[in-house]
C-alpha cells in the first residue's frame, strides 16, 4: 500500500508539473475526497506541489444571482486567453452546499471558455459548511497554480457569506453589480462593496447603458465612504459581459493593482496574513471537531441545558461550567 501511494503521488506531481489537465482534475477530486486514504495522499501531494505555487493572479468574482457572472467569466476568460494567459475558474455555488446540487450546468453558459484547452473550469463540490468548501477551494487554487495557470478566478454568488470567505483566499476581489440597483445600498450590497477592489457595473449595454452610468456614480459615492485599503482605492467601471465590452479596462485595473501591491511587498504581506488566518481557522475547526466528539461535552451540554430550563443556572454560568469541564481536562 505504501509503495503504491508513493507511486501515485509521483504520478500526480509529475502530471501537475507537466500542466496536464486530466491530472489536475484528478488531483482536485483527491483533495475533495472524504476517504481517509485519499486525504493522506492529498496532504502529501499539496506538500509536494507547494514550491510550484504562488505565481498566479488570484481573482475573486462575486455578484448577486443573475447579475451576469457566468456570462462575464465566459467573456473575460476568453479575453484573457487572447492575451496569451491560461485561465482556471473555480466556482463556489452556495446552492450546492445547501441542496447538494451542482452547477455543472453552468459549463453550458461558459461554452467557448470550457472547451478552450487554455482554460479549466471546476465547480466546487457540495459540502456541509462554507469553511470546509472554501478550504478545498483554496487547495484547488494552489493545484491550479502549480499546474501553470496564470489566472485563477474564484467565482462565488454574493448572498452575504461566501464572498467574505472567498475574499480571504484571493488577491483581488471584483464585484459585479447591475444597473438600477444603486439606490438600496444596504445589507448584502453594502457588505460586498466593502470587500471590493473593483466594482463593475455589468449589463452596461443597449437600453441599460444610461442606468448603468447612473449606478456608476452612485457606487462611486458609496465607495468614497467605504474606502478600505491604504494601498489601493477601489474604483467603478462599466462593462458588458454579453457584448464583451469594458474587459480591457477591467484587466488594466487588475494589472495596476498587482503593480502597486507588488511594490514594497504589499501582496506578499497580504497573502501571509491570509495564511495566518487560515491556520487559525483550520485550528479552530479541529478543536470544534474534537469537542463535538467528546462524551463529556455531550453529557455536560444536556445537563446544563436542563438546569437552564429549570432556571437553576444562567446561560453564561452554564457555558463557563461546560468550558471548565471539557477544555480544562
Ligand atoms: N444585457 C445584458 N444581459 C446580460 C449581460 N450579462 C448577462 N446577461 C443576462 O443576464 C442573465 C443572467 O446571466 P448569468 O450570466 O447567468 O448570471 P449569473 O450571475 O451567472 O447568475 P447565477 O449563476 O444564477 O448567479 C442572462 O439572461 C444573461 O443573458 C450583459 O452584459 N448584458
Ligand atoms: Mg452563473
Amino acid at each position: 500500500m505504501n509503495k503504491r501511494s508513493t507511486l501515485d503521488i509521483d504520478d500526480f506531481v509529475k502530471g501537475i508539473k507537466n500542466q496536464d489537465i486530466t491530472t489536475l482534475s484528478r488531483a482536485i477530486t483527491l483533495i475533495e475526497s472524504k476517504n481517509e486514504q485519499h486525504q493522506t495522499l492529498a496532504k502529501k501531494l499539496l506538500k509536494e506541489i507547494l514550491p510550484l505555487t504562488g505565481k498566479s493572479k488570484r481573482i475573486g468574482i462575486s455578484g448577486t444571482p443573475g447579475v451576469g457572472k457566468s456570462t462575464f467569466i465566459e467573456s473575460f476568460g476568453n479575453f484573457l486567453i487572447d492575451q496569451g494567459l491560461k485561465v482556471a475558474v473555480l466556482a463556489i455555488d452556495p446552492t450546492s452546499y445547501k441542496s447538494g446540487g451542482s452547477i455543472l450546468g453552468d459549463k453550458t453558459r461558459m461554452n467557448k471558455l470550457s472547451s478552450n484547452p487554455m482554460s479549466f473550469i471546476r465547480p466546487t463540490p457540495s459540502g456541509t459548511n462554507l469553511g470546509g468548501v472554501a478550504s478545498k477551494t483554496r487547495e484547488s487554487l494552489l493545484l491550479c497554480e502549480a499546474a501553470g495557470f496564470d489566472i485563477v478566478i474564484v467565482e462565488t454568488v454574493g448572498v452575504g457569506q461566501s464572498e467574505v470567505t472567498v475574499s480571504k483566499i484571493v488577491d483581488f476581489f471584483l464585484v459585479l453589480m447591475q444597473p438600477g440597483g444603486g439606490d438600496d445600498l444596504q445589507g448584502i450590497k453594502r457588505g460586498i462593496l466593502e470587500l471590493a477592489d473593483l466594482v463593475a457595473i455589468n449589463k452596461a449595454d443597449g437600453e441599460g447603458l444610461g442606468m448603468a452610468k447612473l449606478a456608476k456614480s452612485e457606487y462611486e459615492s458609496a465607495l468614497n465612504i467605504l474606502r478600505h485599503n491604504e494601498y489601493w482605492e477601489p474604483s467603478v467601471k462599466l462593462c458588458s459581459g454579453l457584448k464583451g465590452e469594458g474587459l480591457d479596462d477591467i484587466y488594466a485595473t487588475i494589472n495596476a493593482y498587482y503593480k502597486k501591491m507588488n511594490k514594497d511587498d504589499h501582496l506578499k504581506n497580504k497573502r501571509n496574513e491570509q495564511l495566518l488566518k487560515w491556520l487559525q481557522e483550520l485550528f479552530f475547526e479541529k478543536v470544534n471537531q474534537q469537542i463535538s466528539k467528546d462524551k463529556d461535552f455531550e453529557k455536560g451540554l444536556e445537563e446544563n441545558y436542563k438546569e437552564i430550563l429549570e432556571h437553576k443556572i444562567s446561560i453564561i454560568e452554564a457555558a463557563e461550567k461546560l468550558f471548565n469541564k471539557v477544555l480544562k481536562k
